[in-house]
């Protein structure tokens, strides 16, 4: 985000208290400074996004404001960048894998605890709807592959070859090298992770990826594992997570966060320690990217991420910005 409409934002939202002096300490990202933009987004309804995706926030953004509950919010929203050709992390137009398949994983949360995803899907425009239909419509919480896509085609699904022309092209130009290298924030980004809160205070989550780029066929990610990918508690808050999946996982990072907020971190400091768990066992940290969100229940949002390019979006009442996450860890 550009600094003079950060600045114009920040006051805005109020924090005019906050001189230009601190906004430049507060972008030196050295892990003592805090981010500006926790303390602007305290209070709900309010959604938030990792990466720019402002349309997708602004479409849950209309749902929370016309009452509608935290889930319809999230999947409205994370529906907007599924049906985008143009985010190649996500639904329709994602990367395909190193064998040309597009392969989408996703899941949610609603308040009441309940889980629902699907992994390694194909074909199916809107896993992030196949999700919520497994979490309310099936007995069970995860499906995978050919069953998912089933059970998708009986829910009303229609069956769409998800390669456009330009994802299809760009594989083709990988395929010339095959060098299976992740480049930070081009192979593994834009993955949409969104959580909101409704005007009853009600805290649902979504996240939704065609995964790493060019990955090997059958891999699967974070995004759509419970306690990694996503995470909600309605009682304490919730957290999402975007980039190198396999770091995520190995770190059960959305659960660590929202544990982390229960034992009274902001989520801010929940976000810091989870990247920190991150980077203290995983030298090559400089390699790749991993980013987190968070929310608590009133509202006070978190981010933190290795490499400074995350940004994340907030919509909330008279403060619609994009945050760009100066604050990061250096590497
Ligand atoms: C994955 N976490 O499949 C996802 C990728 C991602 O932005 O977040 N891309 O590992």
């Amino acid at each position: 985000m550009k600094r003079r409409k950060f600045l114009q934002n920040t006051s805005l939202s109020g924090l005019a208290l906050l001189s230009a002096g601190t906004l430049a300490r507060a972008t030196e990202a050295s892990p003592t400074n805090r981010p500006m933009s926790s303390p602007m987004a305290a209070g709900f309804p309010m959604v938030i996004a990792t990466w720019d995706v402002p349309n997708a926030t602004q479409t849950a953004w209309g749902v929370l404001e016309q009452g509608g509950t935290a889930l319809d919010a999230i999947e409205a929203g994370c529906k907007v960048e599924e049906a985008d050709v143009n985010n190649q992390s996500v639904g329709k137009g994602g990367r395909p894998d190193r064998d040309g398949n597009v392969t989408l994983d996703a899941c949610i949360m609603n308040p009441e605890g309940d889980y629902g995803a699907v992994v390694y899907m194909q074909d199916i425009v809107h896993p992030i709807t196949v999700a919520r239909q497994v979490m309310e419509k099936t007995p069970h919480v995860l499906m995978a592959g050919e069953g998912a896509k089933q059970f998708a085609i009986s829910q009303g699904h229609v069956v769409e070859d998800l390669l456009t022309k330009e994802s299809k092209a760009a594989w083709e130009e990988w395929l010339k090298t095959a060098n299976y290298k992740p480049i930070i924030n081009i192979e593994n980004h834009d993955t949409i992770g969104m959580l909101a809160i409704d005007k009853n205070g009600d805290i649902a989550g979504g996240c939704t990826t065609s995964g790493l780029a060019y990955k090997m066929a059958g891999r699967v990610g974070d995004s759509p594992i419970i306690g990694s990918g996503l995470f909600i508690d309605n009682e304490i808050g919730g957290a999402t997570a975007t980039g190198m999946g396999e770091e995520v996982l190995k770190t059960v990072g959305s659960f660590l966060i929202v544990e982390l907020m229960r034992q009274g971190r902001s989520p801010q400091e929940a976000c810091e320690e989870a990247i920190g768990r991150i980077v203290k066992k995983n030298p090559k940290h400089k390699d790749f990217q991993v980013g987190y969100i968070a929310i608590n229940k009133k509202g006070e949002v978190g981010s933190y991420s290795i490499h400074q390019w995350f940004s994340y979006r907030i919509f909330q009442e008279g403060t619609h910005q994009n945050v760009q996450s100066d604050y990061f860890l250096k590497s």
